[in-house]
């Protein structure tokens, strides 16, 4: 209800921006300040990391990652692309993840070993094994940070391989949509941990896999590349090619 209403009245003055393409709204932080709110009235000894006001200290083996609204750009513009992003870590790893869409009205959600949902439809990544039968979607959070060393070469050498591609701004409904099965892979670098932390416990719990871009768990610092088995593999070949020789 924040989001929905909120995107309808929102105006220019509403926009503070962080640097000079990356933007916040009131609604984002509002949106957090409620999600921690209600967390920590329920979990007092929790800790919590959110895109927007950071982290809250805890003693306890148990932090909240929070993404109130990731896909902000999608959000100022009246697109439906955007979504409010919850993960659970326990001892460090994440065992729950739930990634809301309010405009598209889609509930995913995940617990470690209990499989991945869409409402209360249980959901599996795609059976597509070529690339060229292949719909992925990336993102250019590295533009935003204006990086050199940015995703636009690796998209020129993807995009031409794959069936097509699509870009919504969201790295967590991406992830969301891989795990469904609607999109077959995604990949994307410089993103936050609070980006793609629900996501990934989609992903993997729709039977997902998602790296690095060099095949291993460093990410998000070293990208991040999720896809079915298959076409996992295959991104992962094209980027580690293309890595030794960037
Ligand atoms: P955001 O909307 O919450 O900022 C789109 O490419 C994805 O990248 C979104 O998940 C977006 O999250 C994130 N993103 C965009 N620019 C970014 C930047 N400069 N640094 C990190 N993440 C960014
Ligand atoms: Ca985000």
């Amino acid at each position: 209800m924040i989001c929905l209403e909120g995107q309808q009245n929102l105006t220019f003055h509403d926009l503070e921006f962080k640097s000079t393409k990356d933007i916040v709204t009131e609604i984002d932080k509002k949106v957090e300040a409620f999600l921690v709110k209600a967390i920590l009235a329920r979990y007092p000894d929790h800790g919590v990391l959110g895109e927007e006001y950071g982290a809250v200290q805890a003693k306890s083996e148990f932090r909240w990652i929070i993404d109130p609204i990731d896909g902000t750009t999608s959000f100022v513009h009246r697109l439906p692309f955007y979504s409010i992003s919850i993960a659970l870590e326990k001892e460090g790893e994440l065992v729950l993840g739930v990634v809301y869409a309010p405009a598209l009205g889609q509930l995913f959600y995940a617990e470690k070993g209990k499989g991945a949902f869409v409402g209360d439809i249980p959901i599996h990544v795609s059976e597509t094994r070529e690339l060229d039968k292949a719909v992925m979607a990336t993102g250019f959070a590295c533009l935003r940070a204006g990086l050199q060393n940015n995703n636009l070469p690796i998209f020129n050498e993807i995009v031409p391989k794959l069936r097509d591609i699509r870009r919504f701004g969201s790295a967590a409904l991406d992830l969301c949509y891989t795990a469904l099965g609607s999109l077959d892979g995604f990949w994307e670098m410089n993103l936050n941990v609070y980006d793609i932390a629900a996501g990934i416990v989609i992903l993997k719990e729709a039977g997902g896999v998602v790296t690095d871009f060099t095949g291993g768990r460093q990410f998000p610092e070293k990208g991040i590349a999720a896809a079915n088995k298959d076409l996992h593999n295959e991104l992962i070949r094209i980027l580690t090619e293309f890595c030794a020789s960037a």
